[in-house]
Protein backbone atom coordinates (compact mmCIF):
# COMPACT_ATOMS: atom_id res chain seq x y z
CA UNK A 1 0.00 0.00 0.00
CA UNK A 2 1.14 3.41 -0.64
CA UNK A 3 2.56 5.46 2.19
CA UNK A 4 -0.04 8.13 1.47
CA UNK A 5 -2.63 5.26 1.78
CA UNK A 6 -0.94 3.97 5.27
CA UNK A 7 -1.32 7.43 6.83
CA UNK A 8 -5.61 7.65 5.91
CA UNK A 9 -5.43 4.54 7.76
CA UNK A 10 -3.74 5.22 10.88
CA UNK A 11 -5.20 8.80 11.06
CA UNK A 12 -8.91 7.20 10.43
CA UNK A 13 -8.24 4.91 13.50
CA UNK A 14 -6.92 7.87 15.74
CA UNK A 15 -10.10 9.47 14.50
CA UNK A 16 -12.59 6.76 15.70
CA UNK A 17 -10.36 5.74 18.91
CA UNK A 18 -9.12 2.55 17.59
CA UNK A 19 -6.40 1.97 19.51
CA UNK A 20 -2.86 1.82 17.19
CA UNK A 21 -1.23 -1.56 17.75
CA UNK A 22 2.61 -2.51 17.33
CA UNK A 23 2.05 -4.28 14.24
CA UNK A 24 -0.21 -1.53 12.61
CA UNK A 25 1.67 1.08 10.11
CA UNK A 26 2.25 4.37 12.09
CA UNK A 27 4.66 7.36 11.17
CA UNK A 28 8.11 7.03 12.32
CA UNK A 29 7.46 10.48 14.37
CA UNK A 30 4.54 8.45 16.19
CA UNK A 31 6.92 5.56 16.73
CA UNK A 32 9.53 8.10 17.74
CA UNK A 33 8.06 10.14 19.92
CA UNK A 34 6.04 7.40 21.88
CA UNK A 35 9.55 5.67 22.39
CA UNK A 36 10.48 8.64 23.83
CA UNK A 37 7.06 9.38 26.24
CA UNK A 38 7.02 5.46 27.27
CA UNK A 39 10.51 5.24 27.89
CA UNK A 40 11.04 8.75 29.63
CA UNK A 41 7.88 7.34 32.24
CA UNK A 42 9.46 3.49 32.76
CA UNK A 43 12.64 5.53 33.96
CA UNK A 44 10.46 7.76 36.21
CA UNK A 45 9.07 4.73 37.80
CA UNK A 46 12.60 2.80 38.15
CA UNK A 47 14.76 6.00 39.44
CA UNK A 48 11.42 7.12 41.44
CA UNK A 49 11.72 4.04 43.85
CA UNK A 50 15.01 5.53 45.02
CA UNK A 51 14.05 8.69 47.33
CA UNK A 52 11.91 5.88 48.62
CA UNK A 53 14.13 3.42 49.04
CA UNK A 54 15.88 6.16 51.39
CA UNK A 55 13.40 5.01 54.19
CA UNK A 56 12.93 1.23 53.94
CA UNK A 57 15.13 0.82 56.06
CA UNK A 58 13.93 3.60 58.53
CA UNK A 59 9.97 2.93 58.99
CA UNK A 60 8.78 4.24 61.75
CA UNK A 61 7.43 0.55 61.88
CA UNK A 62 7.20 -3.27 61.01
CA UNK A 63 3.52 -2.36 59.24
CA UNK A 64 5.13 1.12 57.43
CA UNK A 65 8.36 -0.85 56.31
CA UNK A 66 6.06 -3.22 55.11
CA UNK A 67 3.85 -0.96 53.00
CA UNK A 68 6.55 0.82 51.54
CA UNK A 69 8.76 -2.02 50.35
CA UNK A 70 5.14 -3.15 48.60
CA UNK A 71 5.22 0.18 46.85
CA UNK A 72 8.43 0.22 45.55
CA UNK A 73 7.60 -3.04 44.44
CA UNK A 74 4.62 -2.01 42.43
CA UNK A 75 6.78 0.87 41.20
CA UNK A 76 9.27 -1.36 39.61
CA UNK A 77 6.72 -3.70 38.24
CA UNK A 78 5.44 -0.25 36.44
CA UNK A 79 8.81 0.45 35.46
CA UNK A 80 8.99 -3.29 33.57
CA UNK A 81 5.74 -2.93 32.13
CA UNK A 82 6.79 0.27 30.82
CA UNK A 83 9.89 -1.00 29.30
CA UNK A 84 7.96 -4.10 27.65
CA UNK A 85 5.53 -1.78 25.85
CA UNK A 86 8.66 0.17 24.79
CA UNK A 87 9.88 -2.73 23.44
CA UNK A 88 6.54 -3.40 21.11
CA UNK A 89 7.90 -0.18 19.45
CA UNK A 90 11.34 -2.03 18.31
CA UNK A 91 13.54 -0.85 20.42
CA UNK A 92 16.13 -3.22 22.90
CA UNK A 93 15.59 -2.85 26.56
CA UNK A 94 19.81 -2.03 26.44
CA UNK A 95 19.47 0.72 24.32
CA UNK A 96 16.63 2.25 26.34
CA UNK A 97 18.85 1.94 29.74
CA UNK A 98 21.76 3.34 27.98
CA UNK A 99 20.31 6.19 27.15
CA UNK A 100 18.82 6.66 31.06
CA UNK A 101 22.66 5.97 32.49
CA UNK A 102 24.29 8.46 29.01
CA UNK A 103 21.48 11.15 30.48
CA UNK A 104 19.99 11.23 26.67
CA UNK A 105 16.71 10.17 28.33
CA UNK A 106 14.60 12.37 30.88
CA UNK A 107 13.01 10.83 34.01
CA UNK A 108 10.74 12.67 36.09
CA UNK A 109 12.15 16.02 37.74
CA UNK A 110 10.55 15.31 41.05
CA UNK A 111 12.80 12.78 42.07
CA UNK A 112 15.84 14.87 41.97
CA UNK A 113 14.75 16.17 45.33
CA UNK A 114 16.18 14.60 48.51
CA UNK A 115 13.64 12.79 51.09
CA UNK A 116 15.17 14.01 54.71
CA UNK A 117 12.08 12.74 56.76
CA UNK A 118 9.72 10.26 57.07
CA UNK A 119 6.98 13.33 56.32
CA UNK A 120 8.66 13.41 52.97
CA UNK A 121 7.58 9.51 52.22
CA UNK A 122 3.26 10.59 52.97
CA UNK A 123 3.90 13.65 50.36
CA UNK A 124 5.78 11.61 47.67
CA UNK A 125 2.42 9.16 48.14
CA UNK A 126 -0.33 12.25 48.37
CA UNK A 127 1.57 14.73 46.33
CA UNK A 128 3.48 13.02 43.26
CA UNK A 129 1.47 9.59 43.17
CA UNK A 130 -1.77 11.92 43.17
CA UNK A 131 -0.01 14.20 39.98
CA UNK A 132 1.45 10.50 38.57
CA UNK A 133 -2.77 9.78 38.55
CA UNK A 134 -4.01 12.75 37.23
CA UNK A 135 -1.46 12.59 34.01
CA UNK A 136 -2.37 8.90 33.76
CA UNK A 137 -5.78 8.52 34.16
CA UNK A 138 -5.92 10.75 30.62
CA UNK A 139 -3.03 8.21 29.33
CA UNK A 140 -5.26 5.07 30.08
CA UNK A 141 -7.08 6.55 26.78
CA UNK A 142 -4.11 7.42 24.65
CA UNK A 143 -3.92 6.15 21.41
CA UNK A 144 -1.37 3.32 21.26
CA UNK A 145 -2.63 0.23 22.75
CA UNK A 146 0.12 -1.47 24.78
CA UNK A 147 0.46 1.82 26.65
CA UNK A 148 -3.45 2.29 27.48
CA UNK A 149 -3.81 -1.22 28.94
CA UNK A 150 -0.18 -0.46 30.74
CA UNK A 151 -2.13 2.50 32.10
CA UNK A 152 -5.10 1.06 33.36
CA UNK A 153 -3.59 -1.30 35.69
CA UNK A 154 -1.21 1.18 36.82
CA UNK A 155 -3.62 3.69 38.07
CA UNK A 156 -5.17 1.11 39.90
CA UNK A 157 -2.45 0.79 42.13
CA UNK A 158 -0.91 4.07 42.44
CA UNK A 159 -4.59 5.25 43.87
CA UNK A 160 -3.84 3.03 46.60
CA UNK A 161 -0.66 4.34 47.27
CA UNK A 162 -1.84 7.88 47.27
CA UNK A 163 -4.41 6.98 50.02
CA UNK A 164 -1.15 5.45 51.67
CA UNK A 165 0.66 8.57 51.62
CA UNK A 166 -2.52 10.87 52.28
CA UNK A 167 -3.09 8.19 55.47
CA UNK A 168 0.88 8.95 56.66
CA UNK A 169 0.18 12.61 56.10
CA UNK A 170 -3.20 12.40 58.31
CA UNK A 171 -1.69 10.65 61.49
CA UNK A 172 1.39 12.81 61.89
CA UNK A 173 -0.99 15.67 61.47
CA UNK A 174 -3.00 14.72 64.37
CA UNK A 175 0.00 13.76 66.29
CA UNK A 176 2.41 15.55 68.36
CA UNK A 177 3.80 19.61 67.29
CA UNK A 178 7.05 17.96 66.34
CA UNK A 179 5.22 15.88 63.78
CA UNK A 180 2.44 18.54 62.71
CA UNK A 181 5.48 20.52 61.96
CA UNK A 182 7.39 17.78 60.16
CA UNK A 183 4.35 17.36 58.07
CA UNK A 184 4.03 21.14 57.21
CA UNK A 185 7.60 21.29 56.35
CA UNK A 186 7.45 18.22 53.58
CA UNK A 187 4.51 20.09 51.97
CA UNK A 188 6.40 23.16 52.08
CA UNK A 189 9.12 21.44 50.14
CA UNK A 190 7.31 19.17 47.89
CA UNK A 191 4.32 21.27 46.78
CA UNK A 192 6.09 23.14 44.08
CA UNK A 193 8.40 20.31 42.17
CA UNK A 194 4.80 18.54 42.33
CA UNK A 195 3.15 21.14 40.40
CA UNK A 196 6.31 20.49 38.09
CA UNK A 197 5.82 17.43 37.03
CA UNK A 198 3.33 18.08 34.82
CA UNK A 199 5.55 19.56 32.63
CA UNK A 200 6.66 23.18 31.38
CA UNK A 201 3.51 25.71 30.56
CA UNK A 202 1.63 24.83 27.39
CA UNK A 203 2.79 27.99 25.56
CA UNK A 204 6.79 26.25 26.51
CA UNK A 205 5.59 22.45 25.71
CA UNK A 206 7.25 21.20 22.48
CA UNK A 207 5.79 18.29 21.88
CA UNK A 208 2.15 18.78 23.14
CA UNK A 209 0.47 19.91 19.70
CA UNK A 210 1.54 16.98 17.93
CA UNK A 211 0.64 14.32 20.94
CA UNK A 212 -2.82 15.96 21.57
CA UNK A 213 -3.60 15.28 17.44
CA UNK A 214 -2.18 12.09 17.50
CA UNK A 215 -4.27 11.31 20.83
CA UNK A 216 -0.99 10.52 22.76
CA UNK A 217 -2.39 13.20 25.10
CA UNK A 218 -5.40 13.71 26.25
CA UNK A 219 -5.26 16.63 28.03
CA UNK A 220 -2.48 19.69 28.23
CA UNK A 221 -0.05 19.88 30.73
CA UNK A 222 -1.55 23.03 32.23
CA UNK A 223 -4.80 21.60 32.11
CA UNK A 224 -3.64 18.82 34.39
CA UNK A 225 -1.82 21.30 36.05
CA UNK A 226 -4.71 23.09 37.43
CA UNK A 227 -6.99 19.56 37.80
CA UNK A 228 -4.57 18.61 40.53
CA UNK A 229 -4.07 22.05 42.17
CA UNK A 230 -7.96 22.08 42.70
CA UNK A 231 -8.19 18.82 43.88
CA UNK A 232 -5.52 19.21 46.33
CA UNK A 233 -6.16 22.48 47.47
CA UNK A 234 -9.48 21.31 48.93
CA UNK A 235 -7.84 18.11 50.61
CA UNK A 236 -4.97 20.04 52.81
CA UNK A 237 -8.20 20.78 54.43
CA UNK A 238 -8.97 17.79 55.43
CA UNK A 239 -5.10 17.47 56.87
CA UNK A 240 -5.16 21.23 58.92
CA UNK A 241 -2.13 22.14 57.17
CA UNK A 242 -1.16 24.31 54.23
CA UNK A 243 0.42 24.95 50.78
CA UNK A 244 3.34 27.04 50.38
CA UNK A 245 1.57 30.04 48.11
CA UNK A 246 0.01 32.87 49.48
CA UNK A 247 -1.72 33.74 46.08
CA UNK A 248 -3.60 30.11 46.09
CA UNK A 249 -7.14 30.92 46.34
CA UNK A 250 -10.42 29.98 44.58
CA UNK A 251 -11.61 32.11 41.61
CA UNK A 252 -15.21 31.98 41.38
CA UNK A 253 -15.38 33.37 38.02
CA UNK A 254 -13.05 30.25 36.53
CA UNK A 255 -14.59 27.57 39.03
CA UNK A 256 -10.85 27.01 39.36
CA UNK A 257 -7.97 27.59 42.37
CA UNK A 258 -5.73 30.44 41.30
CA UNK A 259 -1.90 30.02 41.82
CA UNK A 260 1.29 31.87 42.37
CA UNK A 261 4.40 31.84 39.92
CA UNK A 262 5.86 28.67 39.46
CA UNK A 263 9.62 28.62 38.89
CA UNK A 264 10.50 27.30 35.89
CA UNK A 265 14.07 28.23 35.90
CA UNK A 266 14.16 25.83 38.81
CA UNK A 267 12.52 23.34 37.08
CA UNK A 268 14.46 23.64 33.73
CA UNK A 269 17.62 23.20 35.71
CA UNK A 270 16.43 20.23 37.10
CA UNK A 271 15.86 18.63 33.81
CA UNK A 272 19.40 19.64 32.57
CA UNK A 273 20.77 17.39 35.35
CA UNK A 274 21.31 20.23 38.29
CA UNK A 275 18.82 19.60 40.60
CA UNK A 276 19.95 18.19 44.00
CA UNK A 277 19.86 14.74 43.67
CA UNK A 278 20.17 13.89 39.54
CA UNK A 279 24.21 12.84 39.85
CA UNK A 280 23.34 10.53 42.68
CA UNK A 281 19.86 8.82 41.22
CA UNK A 282 22.00 8.18 38.07
CA UNK A 283 25.13 6.89 40.03
CA UNK A 284 22.75 4.32 41.86
CA UNK A 285 21.09 2.92 38.86
CA UNK A 286 24.41 2.39 36.76
CA UNK A 287 25.69 1.13 39.38
CA UNK A 288 22.46 -1.28 39.88
CA UNK A 289 22.76 -2.31 36.65
CA UNK A 290 26.24 -3.44 36.48
CA UNK A 291 26.17 -4.99 39.60
CA UNK A 292 23.24 -7.13 38.29
CA UNK A 293 25.23 -8.02 35.02
CA UNK A 294 25.88 -11.29 36.02
CA UNK A 295 22.25 -12.44 36.12
CA UNK A 296 21.46 -11.16 33.13
CA UNK A 297 23.93 -13.67 31.72
CA UNK A 298 22.69 -16.42 33.92
CA UNK A 299 19.68 -16.02 32.64
CA UNK A 300 19.76 -15.85 28.93
CA UNK A 301 22.37 -19.05 29.69
CA UNK A 302 19.34 -20.53 31.60
CA UNK A 303 16.96 -20.00 28.80
CA UNK A 304 19.54 -21.02 26.08
CA UNK A 305 20.31 -24.61 28.00
CA UNK A 306 16.07 -25.14 28.28
CA UNK A 307 15.88 -24.61 24.43
CA UNK A 308 18.31 -26.56 23.67
CA UNK A 309 16.52 -29.32 25.95
CA UNK A 310 13.27 -28.85 24.44
CA UNK A 311 14.73 -29.29 20.77
CA UNK A 312 16.62 -32.29 21.48
CA UNK A 313 13.44 -33.54 23.24
CA UNK A 314 11.56 -33.17 20.35
CA UNK A 315 14.18 -34.45 17.97
CA UNK A 316 14.24 -37.57 20.79
CA UNK A 317 10.65 -38.22 20.09
N1 LIG B 1 10.64 16.13 34.32
O1 LIG B 1 6.93 19.03 25.36
P1 LIG B 1 6.79 18.65 26.79
C1 LIG B 1 5.44 8.55 38.86
C2 LIG B 1 10.62 17.40 29.37
S1 LIG B 1 5.55 8.54 37.17
C3 LIG B 1 11.62 15.96 33.41
O2 LIG B 1 5.63 19.21 27.54
P2 LIG B 1 5.65 15.99 26.89
C4 LIG B 1 5.17 7.27 39.57
C5 LIG B 1 10.02 16.56 28.25
O3 LIG B 1 10.42 15.20 28.37
C6 LIG B 1 5.97 10.21 36.75
N2 LIG B 1 11.47 16.34 32.11
O4 LIG B 1 6.85 17.06 26.94
C7 LIG B 1 5.83 7.27 40.88
C8 LIG B 1 10.55 17.26 27.03
O5 LIG B 1 11.92 16.90 26.83
P3 LIG B 1 12.37 15.82 25.66
C9 LIG B 1 6.32 10.33 35.35
C10 LIG B 1 10.28 16.86 31.76
O6 LIG B 1 6.28 14.66 26.83
C11 LIG B 1 5.28 7.95 41.94
C12 LIG B 1 10.57 18.72 27.46
O7 LIG B 1 10.59 18.72 28.88
N3 LIG B 1 5.13 10.34 34.55
O8 LIG B 1 5.57 9.59 39.37
C13 LIG B 1 9.22 17.01 32.67
O9 LIG B 1 4.67 16.35 25.84
C14 LIG B 1 5.90 7.95 43.18
C15 LIG B 1 9.35 19.49 26.94
O10 LIG B 1 8.15 19.04 27.58
C16 LIG B 1 5.19 10.29 33.21
O11 LIG B 1 6.24 10.20 32.64
C17 LIG B 1 9.44 16.63 34.00
N4 LIG B 1 8.51 16.78 34.96
O12 LIG B 1 4.91 16.19 28.31
C18 LIG B 1 7.00 6.54 41.07
C19 LIG B 1 3.87 10.30 32.50
N5 LIG B 1 8.18 17.56 32.01
O13 LIG B 1 11.69 14.51 25.99
C20 LIG B 1 7.63 6.54 42.31
C21 LIG B 1 4.01 10.19 31.01
C22 LIG B 1 8.56 17.74 30.74
O14 LIG B 1 11.92 16.39 24.34
C23 LIG B 1 7.07 7.25 43.37
N6 LIG B 1 4.56 11.37 30.44
N7 LIG B 1 9.82 17.33 30.59
O15 LIG B 1 13.86 15.73 25.80
C24 LIG B 1 3.81 12.47 30.07
O16 LIG B 1 2.60 12.51 30.27
C25 LIG B 1 4.53 13.59 29.39
O17 LIG B 1 5.76 13.10 28.90
C26 LIG B 1 4.78 14.84 30.31
C27 LIG B 1 5.59 15.88 29.52
C28 LIG B 1 3.44 15.45 30.72
C29 LIG B 1 5.57 14.45 31.56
Amino acid sequence: MPVHDLEKTFLDKIEREVKIEPRDWMPDAYRKNLIRQISQHAHSEIVGMLPEGNWITRAPSLKRKAILIAKAQDEAGHGLYLYSATETLGTSREETINDLHSGKAKYSSIFNYPTLSWADIGAIGWLVDGAAIINQVMLCRTSYGPYARAMVRICREESFHQRQGFEILLVLSRGSAEQKAMCQDALNRWWWPSLMMFGPRDSDSTHSDQSMKWKIKRMSNDELRQKFIDMIAEQVKVLGMTLPDPDLKWNEERKHYDFGAIDWAEFWNVVKGNGPCNKQRIEARTKAWDEGAWVREAAVAYAEKRKEKSKSALEAA
